[in-house]
């Protein structure tokens, strides 16, 4: 016996087959959702679908379906592990209760996708440094938006890695030599390092490699000439981080210079 195949366009994922001499709808759907051939994640539900199957990630919980967290993450790197959308997010190092939650932007693709927690602030722009010239006479505080210091320390301490991009373009006005200029860490530290250089050598990055413009200085910029120069790098030492205040001298009539503090950068899980 032969079944009649008029309705075959309607049947979808379904075929007709002659059982006991009828011909009858024979499903071939498999519902994924009933056995455990689905992959949707521990917090998503599965709806079944001719051919295939959907999920969806549970009320309180965000991602694509397979992977599914809570909205709320430690960081933007732990996030990543389940939304891969670059995007502002709320996050909460220190976990429920204790610190609040904050917003911060996550880059998902930088740093070959880890998931980087970008934090802004105030004195991101390349700013003028005139005017004075005693010893850390010029001082500008960093403050970093919609978040506290202590907030930021629990993002350092969850976070395996961060940095702070850090420049000063400079015109017969030193750093370190002669003690005129530092930046202060996010506990109150006077820190005598610039970025790209080790934490404690009083020496900016040139100084790392023998390679500054005068090599009796560990910066670019303490051969204090009127040649315009320039010291900058990232500084890593997630201990210090972030810089809370930037203090500048020598720099008064054609002594000056220009600092640029790049945003808070942390990523990878600690
Ligand atoms: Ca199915
Ligand atoms: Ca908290
Ligand atoms: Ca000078």
């Amino acid at each position: 016996m032969w079944c009649n195949l008029i309705f075959w366009e309607n049947l979808g994922s379904s075929v007709l087959v002659t059982i006991n001499q009828s011909c009858v709808v024979y499903s071939t759907d498999l519902n994924e959702c009933d056995g455990n051939t689905n992959d949707c994640g521990q917090h998503a539900s599965c709806t079944n679908e001719r051919g295939s199957y959907s999920c969806k990630c549970n009320h309180g919980f965000i991602g694509d379906g397979f992977k599914c967290g809570p909205f709320i993450a430690y960081s933007c790197s732990v996030k990543r592990r389940y939304v891969s959308v670059s995007g502002n997010y709320e996050i909460d190092p220190d976990g429920p209760g204790g610190l609040v939650p904050f917003t911060v932007y996550c880059d998902m693709s930088d740093k070959n996708g880890v998931g980087v927690t970008v934090v802004s602030h105030d004195s991101e722009s390349r700013t003028y440094v005139n005017g004075c010239y005693p010893r850390g006479c010029y001082s500008r505080d960093i403050h970093y938006t919609g978040v506290s210091l202590s907030q930021l320390a629990s993002l350092t301490i969850v976070s395996s890695h961060c940095e702070q991009f850090i420049k000063y373009e400079c015109y017969d006005s030193g750093i370190f030599e002669g003690g005129f200029a530092w930046w202060v860490s996010r506990d109150l530290g006077k820190m005598t390092y610039w970025g790209g250089a080790s934490p404690g050598s009083g020496k900016c990055e040139c100084g790392m490699t023998n390679s500054c413009a005068d090599p009796r200085y560990g910066c670019n910029c303490d051969k204090n000439d009127f040649v315009w120069r320039e010291d900058s790098g990232l500084l890593t030492d997630k201990t210090h981080l972030p810089v809370k205040q930037l203090r500048f001298g020598d720099a008064d009539g054609s002594n000056e210079g220009y600092h640029t503090l790049g945003k808070l950068k942390c990523y990878g899980t600690a």
